[in-house]
Order: C-alpha cells, then structure tokens, then sequence
C-alpha cells in the first residue's frame, strides 16, 4: 500500500513539474510566438501548399483559421482569445478596426515585394499611405448563370432576379452588406445610404424576392453552382471564376445598376504575439511567384502587377474578372458606415434571413 501511495505521489510530482515546464515554455517570451504564425483568413482563400512553403523557409509554424464574414472576424478579434497574427479583412473593416484601434502599424522596411503592388490598389482611403493594411485580392459582386438552364432569359441587372421565371432558381452568398447592397442598388441607391427609410424600402423589396430564392449559403455556393443546382448564384467575382473553372457553361455578369468594388488585405491585429513573423508571412504572399500561384488556386484577382506576368494571358485579359475603368466607374466601394448604421444593416438582414426561412 505505501508503495502504491509513493507512486501516486512520484505520478502527481512529475505532472507537477511537467505543467510548470510546459507553462514556463509557453510564457518565455520568442519561445512559442517566434516559432508560430497564427493566420485569420476567408474560407477557400489560399493556396495551403504555400503554407507549406512557409514553413519550410522559415522554420515558422502556421496555425490557419478561417471566417465566413467581416463581422465574424471581427468579433473573434474582439474578444481576444486568440492571439491571430495576421487577418484578411475588407475595406470597411479595416477602416473600423483602425478607428477601434485593433490594428498595429505595418514596417514597410519589412516589405521588401511591397513594390510588386500595383499602385493603383495602394493608398485608398480605407487606409492612406497604406499603414496598416496590404492588398491580397480584389472584386466584384455580380451575378453568376447558367444560360442553359435560363433559355431565353437574359440576366443584365438585379432588378432582373424578381422575374417569376426564375422561382425557387437563385442561391445567394451569406453577407449583410451583400445582401443589402442588392435590394439598395435594385432601388439606384447607394450601397452606402444611411438614410433609414431607404434601408427599411431595401429589406421590403429583399422580402419580395423570398419566392425565387433556393437558398442562402457559404462557399459551398460553388459546388451547388457548378452542379447546375441552380440557375443563379450571386457570388464575389473570384468565386464565379472558380464556378467557371468548374463548369463551362456558366456566366458572369456584373449588373447594370450598379455593385460592389471590394478589396480585401492583409493586417496585423493587436493581438499579434508574432510582429516579425506577420511582416515575413505578408511579404512571402506579396513575392510575385506565390502570388500567382494563390491566385492560380483561389481564382480571384489579384492586385500584384508582376504575378500578372506568371499567369495565363486568357485570365488575366477577361474583363468579367479584371474590369476595366468603364466598368468601375459604376461599382462602389463599401464604406465604414459606423458602429450604430453597421448594426442596423446586421439587423435588417437577419430579419430578411428570417423571412427567407
Ligand atoms: N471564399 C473567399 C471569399 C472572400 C471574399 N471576400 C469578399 C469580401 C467582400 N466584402
């Protein structure tokens, strides 16, 4: 019996000591924060071989997680239970997250493939002079379709998705703004009106298209898509491309009313415990070979002037997906609206989720 009470009491010291060794480890400052990259990224939104790539360059572990919206992002950043190194938000959120102070200033002395960035995607006024956020990939909102399923209908605008031909025929991407943004431009509003009335005249007309929705989906809308699971998919323009890969027959059309321009880029939140590894993990994206080679898997666009040299002239020359300045002209970039208006957009589409249900 001694013998057995001994034993316990070895078990419970070595435990004890390996505990104590373990948080010692963990606390020591370089140990585990200069050894691991923790990445917050969109779903399906890079090539994981490059992770790979990384770590073998740099001897950095990368722990990857993923988000299927701004607001989610930002709330897991809020809360601060994870210590995320680098994060891919969109322009209205980064230019939340300056304002709430979620960001640290970039060390462009650090970002060596920094000049491979088309200037035209630098200094926007989400973030001037580019402080605390680098391009990753850019788009579009639009319409993707399958022309086969449709006949003779032509899709050249949102306000075409209310035609009973299409009943039951659209899938739609789960975003807020997205959302809203369909029923805001179908009205030749902004896709930045505050004014509540217009909001609320938005959300009804949303309402009214209840009877041609399908479904409201993450990124499985690709598949569905390409399975020919419906007709219509209103989708971020990289997404499309993908479907497009997937299946030849579909198309993709930005609407004629009007939509969104997005950029989505890369920033170090405060939380970061690793500053040095964020700077080489955005610089490694930035480097022109593994930016095409991202762009190659993700299908979006990609703002890294040289990377258009690696890729295929057919992809980069399609105007669907590389839009020219005429085209641009009619889209809008999101805009942070504030705390109160962003809540009220939140809040509007839940209520038009419901209604869908
Ligand atoms: N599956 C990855 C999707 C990322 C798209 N980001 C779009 C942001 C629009 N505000």
């Amino acid at each position: 019996m001694k013998k057995l009470v001994r034993l316990f009491i070895a078990v419970l010291l070595v435990s004890f000591l390996l505990m104590f060794l373990v948080a010692k480890l963990n606390a020591t400052e370089g140990y585990s924060s200069d050894h691991t990259l923790t990445v917050f990224n969109w779903g399906d939104y890079i090539d994981e071989e490059l992770i790979a790539k990384f770590e073998k360059e740099t001897g950095i572990k990368v722990i990857y997680e993923t988000f299927d919206s701004n607001e989610a992002m930002l709330t897991k950043i809020q809360q601060g239970g994870t210590s995320y190194d680098v994060a891919v938000p969109s322009e209205y959120m980064i230019e939340k997250m300056r304002e709430e102070d979620l960001l640290i200033p970039l060390d462009h002395s650090k970002l060596k493939n920094l000049k491979y960035i088309d200037p035209r995607f630098m200094d926007l006024p989400f973030d001037p002079g580019n402080r605390y956020s680098i391009p990753y990939f850019w788009g579009t909102v639009g319409i993707v379709y399958n022309p086969e399923i449709l006949g003779d209908f032509e899709i050249k605008g949102w306000n075409d998705l209310w035609n009973p031909v299409l009943k039951n025929e659209i899938l739609m991407v789960d975003g807020a703004r997205e959302a809203m943004g369909i029923g805001l431009n179908s009205l030749h509003y902004s896709l930045n009106d505050t004014n509540k009335e217009h909001l609320l005249e938005a959300k009804e007309k949303l309402e009214t298209l209840t009877p041609n929705i399908k479904a409201i989906v993450g990124d499985e809308i690709k598949i569905l898509m390409a399975n020919e699971e419906a007709a219509i998919g209103i989708v971020w323009s990289g997404d499309a491309a993908d479907i497009m890969w997937e299946n030849e027959k579909l198309d993709y059309v930005v609407p004629e009313e009007g939509s969104n321009l997005w950029f989505d880029n890369m920033v170090i939140p405060k939380t970061a415990k690793n500053v040095e590894g964020a700077h080489q993990f955005i610089n490694f994206m930035l480097d022109p070979k593994n930016a095409a080679q991202n762009t190659d898997y993700v299908s979006y666009s990609t703002p890294n002037k040289e990377a258009l040299n690696y890729l295929d002239e057919e992809v980069v020359n399609d105007k669907r997906f590389y839009p020219d300045e005429e085209l641009t002209e009619r889209l809008e970039v999101y805009e942070n609206l504030g705390k109160k208006m962003l809540s009220y957009y939140n809040e509007l589409y839940l209520e038009f989720k419901m209604h869908t249900k």
